[in-house]
């Protein structure tokens, strides 16, 4: 039952959709274990996004991260990492499946409103990017 990270981007935070991301998180079963607000530096969003830095679109990727407040979450219960991807839907928001939250709010490929860890190590390393160990719900 491993956590993983949530993030709703600045657009998705600039436009008050945090308490709907919210919701459709509690919704599917899924537990908030951590949430805090809080605006990347740019060495944070160039860290934090190291894994693109040979794509076309990572300068303006870094630019839209740091644009503005972000909610970071850690996200808990059965299967998390796999339900929070399926729950966000496609990078794209035109392939994501209908009522995913890409494809309800997204406006672009990359103004997509959320991200989500792409597996167990990639969501261990995210977790400890933004929180400590004491700032997590320990799970039951
Ligand atoms: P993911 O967020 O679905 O895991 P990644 O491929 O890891 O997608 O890309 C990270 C983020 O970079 C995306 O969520 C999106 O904001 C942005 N991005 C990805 N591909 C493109 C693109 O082709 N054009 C513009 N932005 C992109
Ligand atoms: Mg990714």
């Amino acid at each position: 039952m491993a956590n993983t990270l949530g993030i709703i981007k600045p657009d998705g935070v600039r436009r008050r959709l945090v308490g709907k991301i919210i919701d459709k998180i509690e919704n599917a079963g899924l537990i908030i274990r951590g949430l805090k607000t809080l605006r990347l530096s740019r060495e944070q969003a160039e860290k934090f996004y190291a894994v693109h830095e040979s794509k076309p679109f990572y300068k303006s990727l870094v630019e839209f991260m740091t644009s503005g407040p972000i909610v970071v979450m850690v996200i808990g219960g059965h299967g998390s990492i796999e339900r929070w991807r399926e729950l966000m839907g496609a990078t794209d928001p035109a392939k994501a499946k209908y009522n995913t939250i890409r494809r309800e709010f997204a406006t672009s490929v990359e103004k997509n409103v959320v991200h989500g860890s792409d597996g167990p190590d990639t969501a261990k390393t995210e977790i400890a990017f933004f929180f400590k160990e004491d700032e997590i719900l320990p799970k039951e």
